[in-house]
């Protein structure tokens, strides 16, 4: 299959007039197409969805708002801006000239980062295979499938970094991005979260909050690199990962506003009694929380972790936002970790995960008190709160460490009995699911779920975000 360049793959990177990149990008196109049938949003190919596009990286090109089927979802690449004169901002090369090139000795590296978070992309658009066929609304299906298809174009990213840079060794990592899948026995996705099914909306909801700003935090290090090249792509993305976490937030957001309707419809805040009345209870939605927010914190790697500093010192991994810091270097500086064992003093470049896991903490403390105002509101004692970061943890220090969401230490027995209590048992996920029937009459809502605010890109919300066809 032959491709028209401008047409078919608006880029910034002048792939018109680049033979290799076009050699490599057409033999793998096709095996994209070939997994996006049959591993991306389940019989959808002659839907027309509303769909924003990016054409460009300007304020007018990378939001461009239009019909169009999924499958000729234009997959563009992107890089940011050039900056003149950039430097690296942190690390042993601190203040030296970024690279454009991948250095030699960095190869191995640099390649093993970028397909961890190649692998990360069309990972979740697999574990969201299924989920149009139950959507609360039009609205809801056509937010699915933008995220779903700019995850495919965060996957082209990365594909158009291991091509232009990685040689044959990045066009055979290109192709084992489309064969490992998520939750094979066999062939799994990297990383632990993308292995999790997403078979609810409450689910996705909670992962596209808090997973995609583990997205949002890996990205903002990624656009601090010294290869500018990833720098740029990285920085790119991330305008795109702004509105997967608005999903998330404004998602949990709507379920915790029908379920504080229906409370106070019933005139009570029994849980058995919301769930009869078709709307999900608080302490259900909390057990979702903990659940997503403790898989998700494993995605930040081991408090203590040698490729961690070696990442930060040679260039590779900066911290999300350097410029907030005054030491770029840390060859001397020391972080104060909380381990099993009690306080340790390690290396601070040693405890870049930690800081990054830190930084991402905070930031997803913000939607919780804004659903917690909600609640507030609504005069209700009740609040949810993100369990202990030493909690269910699968890396790391605290990995396999029994504690309860407070983080107090309990006995393994304890531990164990008492976790349908803490993350959604199978009764949990069964009523979850038993809610999850598809809507799709233009401006009608599932019942367990509130509408939001506004519609896209300020149209009504009963407009038909998704015609089905
Ligand atoms: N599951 O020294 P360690 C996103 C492995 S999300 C399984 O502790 P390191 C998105 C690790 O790979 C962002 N394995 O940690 C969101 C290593 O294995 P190898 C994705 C894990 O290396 C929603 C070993 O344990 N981007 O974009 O400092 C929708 C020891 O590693 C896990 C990135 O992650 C785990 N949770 O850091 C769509 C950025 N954690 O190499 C998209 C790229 C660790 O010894 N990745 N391991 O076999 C990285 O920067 C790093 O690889 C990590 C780990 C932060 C993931």
């Amino acid at each position: 299959m032959s491709i028209n360049y401008s047409e078919r793959i608006p880029n910034n990177v002048d792939l018109a007039n680049d033979r290799t990149l076009q050699r490599a990008l057409e033999h793998w196109q096709p095996k994209f197409l070939d997994w996006w049938r049959e591993m991306g949003p389940h019989d959808s190919a002659s839907a027309d969805v509303y769909l924003r596009t990016a054409v460009g990286v300007d304020a007018q090109g990378w939001a461009s708002y239009g019909a169009a089927k999924m499958p000729d979802y234009r997959w563009g690449i992107f890089l940011a801006d050039r900056v003149a004169d950039r430097t690296i901002g942190f690390g042993d090369h601190f203040g030296e000239p970024v690279w454009q090139q991948v250095p030699g000795e960095l190869r191995t590296q640099f390649r093993r980062i970028i397909v961890t978070q190649g692998d990360t992309e069309p990972a979740s658009v697999e574990q969201q295979h299924r989920l149009g066929l139950t959507c609360p609304s039009l609205y809801d299906l056509r937010n699915l499938f933008q995220v779903n298809v700019e995850e495919g174009r965060h996957l082209w990213a990365m594909v158009y970094l291991l091509h232009a840079h990685f040689g044959r060794d990045g066009r055979e990592e290109a192709e084992e991005l489309l064969s490992r899948h998520s939750g094979d026995v066999d062939k799994p996705r990297i990383l632990g979260t993308f292995n999790e099914p997403i078979s609810d909306w409450l689910s996705f909801f909670m992962f596209t909050y808090f997973t995609d700003r583990d997205g949002k935090f890996q990205l903002k290090s990624l656009a601090e690199s010294g290869f500018d090249p990833l720098a740029r792509t990285c920085r790119f993305m991330l305008t795109e990962e702004a509105h997967h976490m608005f999903v998330g937030e404004t998602g949990v957001g709507r379920v915790v506003k029908r379920s504080l309707e229906a409370m106070k419809e019933i005139g009570s805040d029994d849980p058995q009694a919301v769930r009869n009345h078709g709307a999900i209870d608080l302490p259900t939605i909390q057990r979702y929380m903990n659940f997503w927010f403790t898989s998700s914190l494993d995605l930040f790697g081991s408090e203590v972790s040698s490729n961690a500093a070696s990442s930060f010192a040679s260039g590779i991994k900066g911290r999300p936002d350097e410029t907030q810091y005054e030491d770029h270097v840390c060859s001397d500086a020391t972080f104060t970790l909380e381990s099993p064992q009690g306080q340790e003093s390690v290396s601070l470049r040693n405890a870049m995960n930690e800081v990054m896991r830190q930084s991402y903490i905070k930031d997803c403390e913000l939607g919780v008190r804004r659903w917690n105002m909600q609640i507030q509101r609504a005069g209700h004692a009740f609040r949810l709160a993100l369990p202990s970061p030493h909690f269910r943890r699968s890396i790391g220090a605290w990995a396999n460490v029994p504690t309860d969401p407070q983080g107090k230490p309990v006995g393994r027995e304890e531990y164990e009995r008492r976790m349908v209590d803490w993350i959604p048992s199978e009764a949990d996920r069964a009523f979850v699911h038993r809610l999850m029937k598809r809507v799709i009459e233009p401006g009608k809502m599932a019942g367990w779920i509130a509408p939001p605010d506004r519609g896209i890109n300020n149209l009504p919300m009963d407009y038909e975000y998704v015609r089905l066809n």
